[in-house]
């Protein structure tokens, strides 16, 4: 490991433009349960990429609603780890950092990251579901996980959807265009946590490499990105992340 960390920290440390790319990976060890194991109790006989669509909201929008009130609440009570901080380090180090994820929790935010870009939104920014007027967001739910009865939109009476971006949905022009330009300027692109499976955000590392700038990937499993990677660092980013950082700095 420390051969291809030496190369990783070597490649961050002699960087100008850096871009950390970020999946539900780097949320685990803070007890995010990553998207592929979002589904328990009432909703674990079904499949993510089934509930997180718009039909599914249509047809049943307290069990949609529910799922994601609760996973609001379980993001408030949980904290930011080692890996998300040095996230936020390893970019004020650089002469020019993007951040950019696929989660819509804000540990983040939380871990002092600014301008971050939501690819996929947020738990934080509910909406109208027919005229897309911001919602307030309600106290996060308590008692037994279950069905919640989305609140009615205050301006037009239609229920309120979560701020996310559904399968099928359109992901935000700005946000992607902004995410696509910073990947295109990278000299280093760090893709922490994600299976890279979703489209167009899975696109993200592959425009760096095709730019030649020079994709680092953190993830404990091999992935779609490997080939793509110029290193591949295999572990815990709560781990990596920092003796990353710890590394690419100069040795005072
Ligand atoms: C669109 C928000 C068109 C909601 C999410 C067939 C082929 C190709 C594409 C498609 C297709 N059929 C449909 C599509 C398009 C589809 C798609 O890509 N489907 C996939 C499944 C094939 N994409 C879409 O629908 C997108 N929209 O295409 O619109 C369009 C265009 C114009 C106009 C109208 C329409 C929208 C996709 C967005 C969906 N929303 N999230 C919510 O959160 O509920 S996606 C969600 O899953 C995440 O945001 C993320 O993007 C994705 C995968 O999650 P990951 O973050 O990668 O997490 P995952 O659990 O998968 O993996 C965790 C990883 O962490 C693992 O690798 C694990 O090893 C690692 N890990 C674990 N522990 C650690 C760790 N790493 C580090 N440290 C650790 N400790
Ligand atoms: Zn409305």
């Amino acid at each position: 490991m420390d051969e291809t960390l030496r190369e990783a920290a070597d490649l961050v440390a002699t960087a100008e433009r850096v871009v950390i790319f970020t999946g539900a990976g780097i949320s685990a060890e803070s007890g995010v349960p990553t998207f592929r194991e979002a589904l328990t109790g009432l909703w674990e006989r079904f499949d993510a990429a089934k509930l997180a669509t718009p039909e599914a909201f249509d047809e049943d929008p307290a069990l949609v609603w529910g799922w994601y009130e609760w996973r609001r609440a379980l993001a408030l009570t949980v904290a930011p780890n080692p890996g998300h901080i040095a996230a936020t380090e390893i970019l004020a180090d650089a002469g020019h950092a993007t951040l950019i994820t696929q989660n819509v929790d804000d540990l983040h935010e939380r871990a002092g990251a600014t301008g971050v870009l939501h690819l996929h939104g947020s738990l934080f920014t509910p909406r109208c579901s027919a005229c897309a007027r911001p919602a307030a967001l309600s106290p996060a739910p308590d008692g037994e996980p279950g069905r919640i009865t989305p609140p009615p939109c205050d301006r037009c009476g239609a229920p309120i959807r979560p701020g996310v971006v559904w399968f099928g949905e359109a992901l935000p022009t700005d946000g992607l265009e902004a995410a696509v330009e910073a990947a295109a300027n990278a000299d280093v692109l760090i893709s922490v946590g994600t299976s890279g499976l979703v489209y167009p955000a899975a696109e993200i590392p592959q425009v760096t490499a095709r730019m030649g700038g020079a994709v680092i990937q953190v993830n404990p499993e091999p992935t779609p990105l490997d080939p793509v990677a110029r290193v591949n660092l295999r572990g815990p980013s709560a781990e990596i992340l920092p003796a990353l950082l710890r590394q690419s700095r100069p040795s005072t």
